[in-house]
């Protein structure tokens, strides 16, 4: 393999070809199988098949094809929200200035003519599959908060927005608490902050073996505090979690400072459950949910810390 292909072997790439010409396919699949995993269609009704089943890394679209022209194809999928990122190469017998910009006008990426050059098929695939590698690791670490690896605030606000709409649309409970680590200034005033970041990570560990049903999500609201919104989750369920949390972090038994109420490190939690049968859309929203659960972390504070209020 030529030294400028990059090494995938960490990577897994769908890779799709649509051409309804077999020595072309054939030609491609070589070169392309050690870039990632390579895929056929030989019309569009099939190239869509793939699509919605694979969601591929890149498309390798033919102009020229039985049932759709490639150009209205790839309009198509820039218009969907779920394939607009994909990037979609042309392979194209016919060149000349007009189709050039007709192929960067409906969205393609780039162009390959025919005859295909197999080795810069691989050197274009490549170099983008690279920026597609490097805008998913960006939207990855965009979503994320730094010290902890858990979702951040960001994230947050578009869950629990789409949290919020599909237990009013499914008629399911939803329940945000808001979780705050008790003391945590004299924590840092005593050890320090890099024993204080140390411990903020085993707390969000802690908070994230305990959300563990998949749709169960964590994220860092600011500071000591994060959120965990348990979907399909009423009040009384979300009581057994978060009572289990809460015997979870005295098991972690991190020592405190003397100056602390307990002698290990714990953690206060207000939460608040939506449920669409008593509720109209118009008496709450997702903010409003997080601000039920924020004033009954407080109340959780007042009451005097490692407690659940609702
Ligand atoms: P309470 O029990 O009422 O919550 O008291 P508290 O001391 O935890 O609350 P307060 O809001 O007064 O202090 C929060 C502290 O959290 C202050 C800040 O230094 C610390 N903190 C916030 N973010 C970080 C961080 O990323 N790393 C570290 N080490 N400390 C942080
Ligand atoms: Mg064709
Ligand atoms: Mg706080
Ligand atoms: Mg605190």
């Amino acid at each position: 393999m030529d030294t400028f292909l990059i090494n995938t072997q960490d990577k897994s790439f769908d890779i799709l070809i649509v051409d309804d010409d077999h020595s072309v396919v054939m030609a491609l699949r070589n070169v392309l199988n050690d870039l990632g995993r390579v895929r056929f269609a030989q019309n569009a009704v099939q190239a869509f098949e793939m699509i919605s089943d694979i969601s591929p890394d890149l498309i390798l679209l033919d102009i020229d094809l039985p049932d759709k022209n490639g150009l209205d194809i790839c309009r198509d999928l820039k218009k969907e929200p779920d394939t607009s990122d994909i990037p979609v190469l042309f392979i194209t017998s016919q060149v000349g200035a007009t189709l050039e910009r007709e192929v960067f006008s409906c969205g393609g990426a780039d162009y390959i003519s025919k005859p295909l050059n197999p080795y810069v098929v691989a050197a274009r695939v490549n170099t983008h599959l690279n920026y597609r590698h490097l805008i998913i690791e960006l939207n990855k670490m965009a979503m994320r908060d730094g010290l902890t690896g858990v979702n951040n605030r960001r994230s947050l606000d578009e869950k629990l927005k789409i949290e919020y709409k599909r237990s009013f649309r499914d008629k399911t409970p939803l329940t945000v608490a808001m979780i705050d680590v008790d003391e945590f200034k004299k924590y840092n005033d005593y050890f320090g902050h890099i024993e204080g970041d140390e411990c903020l990570k085993r707390i969000a560990s802690t908070i994230q073996l305990c959300g563990r049903r998949p749709a169960d999500f964590i994220a860092r609201y600011g500071g000591e505090e994060f959120v965990l919104i348990l979907p399909n989750t009423d009040k009384n369920g979300a009581y057994e979690i978060l009572t289990h949390l809460l015997q979870m972090i005295a098991q972690l038994n991190i020592e405190h400072t003397p100056e602390a109420k307990y002698d290990h490190v714990t953690v206060s939690v207000g939460y608040s459950t939506f449920s669409p049968e008593e509720t109209t859309q118009d008496d709450a929203d997702d903010k409003a949910l997080l601000s039920f659960a924020d004033k009954a972390l407080f109340q959780a504070k007042q009451q005097g810390r490692d407690q659940i209020c609702y």
